[in-house]
């Protein structure tokens, strides 16, 4: 007779019954990626390759996300879910640790809203990239270049006023999205120098950027 094997053992073993629609450059699709390998579920994911941008969509993830955008995940029953706050919710469903999301109560909404600042300078950093890389100098408009620098300026400021404790506290939604976020200023902006404003923050992003979930995403161009 063949021996039973435990649950865990039959997941860890089992063929990858999702799709991530995938580019290590994604901050968005970094954040998914930090809550796989933190909850443990890396195996549970193949990842598609899906170079894009809003002027060379990806004609496949089209199809699964009339967006274009990443990151998507389609599931074992065929349905997508988009965007990546929809993604870690449900994904953090899928785990039997504690929640990454607090599933209740104040904490909730503040780390959600955390969440949702570094979302912010997500986007606001990603709109700069795709002025700058894909128009042509002379058609770049400096004033929203500059707006949109200064909500990255905000939302940094406020972090590193406010919100060091909380952070640091656990590596949670809150501090996932927030490190990705970084990450990403690294990646595509380092004109910026966020640090030199920022030092408790920088401190904290140098610890949290030892994790081996952190060291496994490094974004790559
Ligand atoms: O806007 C497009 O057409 C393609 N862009 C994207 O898919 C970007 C990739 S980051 N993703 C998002 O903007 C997702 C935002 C959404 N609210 C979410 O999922 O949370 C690409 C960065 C780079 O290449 O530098």
């Amino acid at each position: 007779m063949l021996p039973t094997l435990p649950m865990t053992e039959i997941v860890a073993m089992s063929a990858p019954s999702m799709t991530l629609f995938h580019n290590p450059a994604s901050p968005f699709v970094r954040k998914v990626m930090v809550l796989l390998h933190e909850t443990g579920q890396m195996n549970r994911v193949a990842l598609q390759a899906s170079q894009l941008t809003p002027v060379s969509p990806d004609q496949a993830l089209n199809k699964d996300n009339p967006l274009g955008k990443i990151p998507a995940l389609r599931l074992a029953d065929g349905n997508v879910l988009y965007d990546s706050r929809v993604i870690l919710d449900y994904l953090d469903y899928q785990h039997v640790g504690n929640p990454l999301i607090p599933r209740d109560g104040s904490a909730r909404w503040r780390r959600l809203t955390l969440a949702s600042l570094a979302d912010g300078i997500m986007d606001a950093a990603v709109m700069i990239r795709y002025e700058v890389a894909l128009r042509v100098p002379e058609k770049h408009w400096d004033e929203w270049l500059d707006g949109q620098r200064d909500k990255i300026r905000r939302a940094l400021a406020l972090l590193e006023a406010d919100a060091i404790a909380e952070l640091t506290s656990h590596f949670d939604v809150a501090a996932i999205s927030v490190a990705c976020a970084l990450g990403y200023l690294d990646l595509r902006h380092p004109d910026l120098e966020w640090r030199k404003a920022n030092p408790k923050l920088a401190d904290w992003y140098f610890e949290v950027s030892q994790r081996p979930s952190m060291i496994a995403t490094m974004p790559k161009v």
